[in-house]
């Protein structure tokens, strides 16, 4: 698999209406605060430093977009999971959130990250069942894979696998990653680089 070659640091939106306004596609990056974001982010360009990796959740508001071999964006979405739970999906997810998620053109796909260690939490399951509705392509990354054995891991994806069973047809694509030992980068990297030729 092709290493990403080069990859740089775009822009910070606060807003929608700044993400940028070129044609290139945007692959874009979500989950709970501390998941494992930026450091995945980090692992999959092979730079260390490119999105910053915090002790503290919570800390971006903001879209990140990382320009990828001048062809794609890489585009680190603020975290949920941060707001009280609530009735209404609008006040669960910030507004940035459901604006980019729901209704920007850029975005080619999802990526949605889990934290491999835990059972399926409420929050992931309400994000994807707004993404299931409102039919928006996704995947989910399993993140910090290493902190479990084999076996472990692969109860917690069938556990997974039965949660949503529960409520689609077809399974979304999952993949198994971990930043310390880089496992699922060629997967991944892979997986995005179809999903181009496949528009
Ligand atoms: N062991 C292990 N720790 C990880 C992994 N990914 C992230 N972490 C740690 O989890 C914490 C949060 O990571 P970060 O990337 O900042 O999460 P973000 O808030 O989702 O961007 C940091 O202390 C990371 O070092 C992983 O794959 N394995
Ligand atoms: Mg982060």
């Amino acid at each position: 698999m092709n290493p990403i070659r080069k990859a740089e640091f775009k822009c910070s939106s606060g807003r929608i209406s700044q993400v940028p306004k070129d044609n290139l596609p945007d692959i874009a990056f979500i989950g709970r605060s501390n998941v494992g974001k930026s450091s995945l982010i980090n692992m999959l360009t092979g730079r260390k430093g490119l999105a910053k990796v915090s002790g503290t959740p919570g800390k971006t508001r903001l879209i990140n977009h990382f320009l990828i071999d001048d062809e794609w964006y890489l585009v680190d979405l603020p975290g949920y999971g941060y707001a009280r739970t609530s009735k209404s999906m609008r006040d669960e997810f910030s507004t940035i959130i459901t604006d980019y998620v729901l209704r920007c053109e850029r975005m080619h796909l999802l990526m949605v990250l889990v934290d491999a260690r835990l059972e399926p939490q409420r929050i992931d399951l309400r994000f994807i069942e707004m993404l299931g509705m409102n039919g928006i392509p996704f995947a989910i990354v399993f993140t910090k894979c290493d902190k479990l054995s084999a076996a472990q891991l692969a109860r917690s994806v069938d556990r997974y696998r039965r949660t949503l069973a529960g409520q689609w047809e077809t399974l979304p694509d999952m993949f198994m990653t971990s930043s310390s030992d880089g496992r699922g980068r060629d997967e991944i990297l892979e997986y995005i680089r179809k999903s181009f030729t496949n528009c």
